[in-house]
Parts: C-alpha cells; structure tokens; sequence
C-alpha cells in the first residue's frame, strides 16, 4: 500500500499579502483585479470569504459583498519564491513530489515511512518546516491514495491534517457529492445529474462497460474512485512531458473525414487530463499508424497556450493533411500536447488580462 500526502497552502496569495504587510492581518483581504474595472478575485482571505467572496469571483462583486474589503494586486515573483521554499522542504522527506500548482503537492512518502514514522508525522513534520521557513500554513491530506489525500487536504482547511485509512476510503466515497471528485468540473457534474448520479454511491452503480461510451478514457478514473481506489503515481513535474491519447481500430479507416472525427475524440480525451492536471502545452502532435505499421508523426508548436479543446482541434485536419494521403488506410491514430506547463500562472495572467 502506497503512503500520500496533498500538502495544499491555506489562502495562498492572500496569506503571503497579511504576512508581509501586518496592517491586513485579521481582516477581509482580497487578491485579484481592480474592482471598478472587471478584474476577478484570484482568492482572498479566510475573513473575506466569510462573507460568501471566492476564487473566480468578479471583484466589482466581491466589494458588494464586503465593502470593507481591502483589494490588492498579486505579487506573483513573491508567490513563487515561496513555492520554491516550500518545494525545497518537500523534497527534503522525498524525490516523489508532484507540484499541482504553486501551492500544492502529491508526495509519495511510502519511502520515507520506513525512516520517519507514520505518514501523519511526516506531514506533520512538513507542516512545521513551512511554517518555519515561510511563517505560512498549509493543509495535509493523508491517505492510500491520490484522490483521497487531495479531498482530505480540503477537509479541515485552514492549518489542517486529515487522515482517510484504507478502511475508511470506500465508505467514505459513498456519502461523497461527485463535484468533490478531482477532475469533475462542472459540466460533467451536470451530465452526470442527468444519468442520476449524486454521489460516490450513486456512481458506484455503474459498471466501467456503461461509464466507457459516455466519459471515454476518464471513465476507469470514475470506476476506480467510486470504489476509493486510485493507481495513479506521484509523477514528479519533469517527468511528465506529455500527455497523449491514441487508438488501434478494429478495422483500419481511409476516409479522412472518418479519420478526424477519431482525433476529435482523442483530443476531447486529451483536454480532460489537462484539466485534471492542470497543465496547458505548447506543441500538438497528430501520430499515425499505416496498414503496413509504418508510423509517422506531424507537430506543430503554437504561439500560445492551449486554453480550451478548440485550440486543440483546429489543428487537427492540417496535421492529418501533412501525415495522410488519399486512400492510404490507418490502423492506429493518436494526439499528443507536449510542452507542458502549470495552469497556475497562466490562470492569473488570463484573470490580469481582463483589467
Ligand atoms: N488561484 C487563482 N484563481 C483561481 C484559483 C486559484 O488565481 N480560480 C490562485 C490563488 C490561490 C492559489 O491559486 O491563492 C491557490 O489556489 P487554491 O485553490 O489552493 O486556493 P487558496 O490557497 O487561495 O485557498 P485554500 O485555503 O482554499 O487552498
Ligand atoms: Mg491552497
């Protein structure tokens, strides 16, 4: 059995702003935009959300809720240096460490179980280090898995540390609402309410063969979670260069036409385990496999990030066009995003850009 933590900042940018400017401590702090303008809240402190202000917000919003709310604008070189400090203490219990975000983590310390104690101790350890380098808080989850360790993360915010047992884990996703599940936004959240599933207990009625030809390729993360269980490993970020999705056909295809409705699918496939990693890329690349298994592949890097499955699939029929000619016959296609990079800053900047 592996040993998880999800070490998860609490406030993160606005915590660093009441750090170091004293005068906002205690009070309703908000990082984001200008709220005369149409800037949006990036988060705020735990005293403003109080009064119902979150992430995502538009500001002009947020001060309606709070008039007293104090507004600054993020000071991202500062963010990063902190998340460069907390990585630092991460890697000092484990090499297993995969940043989600700037500030928060996977780490595998199944390893370091053995030197340290309990996994609870480690985070506990890992908990005291941040406070200590950054006189900052973080929340740990504790569990056998990923997907339990990033909800237990979310339990007892702030300055918290949950644990959910291999014993506990199945029962405990049962009462679970679906839209706490990592990776289910809001859209899947709603097509699942139209299937009648609520809850972990509500999915857990459905067999892989049933989930397949509605969620595609998520659906063994879905099956498996339902039941409290999650294979995935910690990756740490430079292992991870790509993500791809690829099919061989039970019969091989030579309409072109038939051809780019497969890497519609695969590129869907592809943008939902962006969004569950939270990483945009770069470079786009279309592979194909022939009736005599020759394989070619045709990239194409783009000048700016990937934000939504359309950046994806407008490149598709021209990448196809360089690989395919007519009436040659596929047996395999697949789509690849390499140049991965983190959402975070990108999410933020996106938010700027709106000032
Ligand atoms: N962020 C953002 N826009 C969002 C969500 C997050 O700019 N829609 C930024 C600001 C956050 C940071 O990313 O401080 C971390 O995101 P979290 O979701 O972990 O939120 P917080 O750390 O702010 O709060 P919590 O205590 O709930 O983790
Ligand atoms: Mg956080």
């Amino acid at each position: 059995m592996r040993h998880i933590l999800h070490i998860d900042m609490d406030a993160f940018y606005a915590s660093v702003e009441q750090r170091d400017f004293p005068q906002y401590r205690n009070k309703p702090v908000v990082v984001g935009g200008d709220p005369t303008t149409r800037g949006v809240v990036a988060t705020c402190s735990y005293e403003a959300r109080k009064f119902g202000i979150h992430s995502a917000m538009p500001c002009a919003q947020a001060q309606r809720r709070c008039p007293q709310a104090i507004f600054v604008r993020p000071r991202f070189d500062v963010y990063r240096e902190v998340s460069q400090q907390i990585r630092e203490i991460m890697f000092r219990y484990t090499q297993l460490v995969e940043p989600l975000s700037l500030d928060e983590a996977y780490l595998d310390v199944t390893e370091t179980k053995q030197t340290l104690g309990s996994p609870t101790l480690i985070a506990k350890l890992i908990k005291k280090d941040i406070f200590e380098k950054t006189q900052l808080t973080a929340s740990a989850g504790i569990s056998y898995n990923k997907f339990l360790a990033k909800i237990a993360s979310d339990m007892d915010k702030p300055n918290g540390l949950t644990l959910i047992t291999a014993k506990q884990g199945p029962e405990f996703v049962k009462q679970l609402p679906i839209g706490k599940f990592h990776g289910i936004g809001p859209a899947t959240v709603e097509k699942m309410r139209d299937l009648g599933i609520y809850t972990g207990a509500d999915l857990l009625q459905w067999n892989l063969d049933e989930l397949k030809p509605i969620f595609g390729k998520i659906s063994r993360y879905y099956y498996y979670a339902a039941r409290g269980e999650d294979d995935r490993e910690v990756e740490s970020f430079r292992e991870r260069k790509s993500i791809g999705s690829e099919k061989t056909f039970s019969e091989d295809i030579s309409s072109i036409d038939m051809m780019l409705e497969k890497l519609h699918e695969l590129a869907a496939e592809v943008w939902q385990e962006m969004q569950m990693k939270e990483v945009t890329a770069r470079t786009i690349t279309v592979k194909v496999k022939f009736e005599n298994f020759v394989q070619v592949t045709r990239s194409k890097t783009i000048t700016s990030d990937i934000r939504e499955l359309e950046d994806i699939t407008c490149h598709l029929r021209d990448l196809l066009k360089k690989a395919v000619e007519k009436g040659q016959r596929v047996r395999l296609l697949g789509v690849t995003v390499s140049k991965l990079v983190m959402l975070d800053e990108i999410k933020i900047k996106k938010q700027l850009s709106l000032l």
